[in-house]
């Protein structure tokens, strides 16, 4: 039986991580910019892409595969076009760096596209997107991963998990955001699953011989994910392989080779983020309308906002700091 969390206050959990980053070679930059994304979903209690991601990054850092110093290159391309060569580096300070100029051309022009490559995407998407709408824009982002999905149809895997975050204003509350990867499951709760020794449903993978399986062990030892919503969830990826790589000049979830790095875990990919300002043609009534959908959905029965559960516990966190296993905490002690 593994002993009970503890629970640590949001601000000490990103010094640390930012310490942790720095030791493994990460510059101040970047290791503030990680730090404080995967704080920020351990502390919203996005499991898969908090601290249990720790050591999937220093492994990366360690076997050389990505730039932990990597300094972005800003592009200014069009009116409506940003691009960032991430410079083998991580995707988020790349955001980072071109964030500014990428907000005001989509108050300018009310629409932004911002193309980020050459980048390692290893975290949730739903930090690239929500502050966008907390500052009144829409946001959608997709980033592709690494080939572990086979699509509908195929005998093979092509895609990567490829996920898909969508952030917008709402009045009077939170902003609606949803997050969710193109496989039936991410890659992440796979991994999960696997460690805790716990079956999947039906219908999330395959084992190396192609047959349906409910063992994790088995989907991550030479099987595959499955797409969710067969064809659909396929079109999703298929999508996602085309905006964050074929559109960014990234490389599809397919196209690199890391087995020259043993440890490598982040997929070396693009992302893509389009940005809108709803209130050059409609004011304030987008988030008005936004309110009204939500109020609807709640009329019919909705009980559950996409977003909502990791509000709740980024409100629990806030209250009573954020909750990390005490293996973990000792773990992300030692390590720093
Ligand atoms: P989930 O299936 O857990 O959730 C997807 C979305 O649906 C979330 O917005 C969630 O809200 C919402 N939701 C969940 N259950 C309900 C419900 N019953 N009613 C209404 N809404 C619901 O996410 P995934 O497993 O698909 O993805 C997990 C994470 O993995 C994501 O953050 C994703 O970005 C990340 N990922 C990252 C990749 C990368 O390459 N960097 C690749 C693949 C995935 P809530 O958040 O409130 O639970
Ligand atoms: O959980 O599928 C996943 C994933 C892939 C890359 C980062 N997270």
């Amino acid at each position: 039986m593994s002993a009970p969390a503890t629970r640590i206050p949001f601000a000490d959990l990103v010094n640390l991580l930012q310490r942790i980053f720095v030791r493994h070679g990460c510059s101040e930059t970047v290791a503030a910019t990680l730090a404080a994304n995967c704080a920020s979903a351990q502390r919203d209690g996005a499991h898969s892409h908090g601290v249990f991601r720790i050591p999937g990054y220093l492994s990366t850092l360690a076997s050389g595969w990505v730039d932990g110093r990597a300094e972005p290159v800003v592009s200014d391309v069009a009116s409506g076009y940003v691009s960032v060569d991430a410079a083998g580096g991580f995707a988020q300070p790349a955001l980072a760096a071109a964030r500014e100029l990428l907000a005001g051309k989509a108050r300018s022009a009310g629409i932004a596209v911002l193309a980020i490559y050459n980048s390692h995407h290893f975290a949730a998407l739903w930090p690239d997107v929500e502050p966008f709408a907390e500052e009144g824009l829409v946001a959608l982002s997709v980033v592709n991963s690494m080939t572990c999905v086979v699509p509908e149809g195929a005998q093979r895997p092509l895609f990567g998990t490829n996920p898909i975050a969508f952030a917008a204003p709402c009045a009077g509350g939170a902003p609606i955001v949803f997050d969710m990867a193109t496989s039936a499951m991410a890659h992440g709760d796979v991994q999960i699953a696997a460690r805790k020794g716990e079956l999947l449903p039906k219908g999330i993978g395959v084992d190396r011989e192609g047959r349906p399986t409910r063992d994790p062990a088995a989907i991550l030892d030479g099987g595959a994910l499955l797409p969710f919503g067969g064809h659909k969830g396929s079109a999703l990826s298929m999508m996602v392989e085309l905006l964050a790589a074929a559109l960014t000049g990234g490389n599809f979830s397919f196209e690199f080779d890391w087995s020259r790095h043993p440890g490598a875990k982040t997929p070396w990919t693009g992302q893509l983020i389009i940005v809108i300002d709803p209130r050059l043609a409609q004011g304030e009534r987008f988030a008005a309308r936004a309110r009204e959908l939500v109020r609807q959905m709640e009329a019919v029965g909705v009980t559950r906002m996409p977003g909502e559960r990791r509000f709740r516990e980024r409100e629990q966190s806030a209250r009573e700091g954020v909750s990390v296993t005490a293996e973990e905490w000792s773990q992300l002690q030692t390590l720093a």
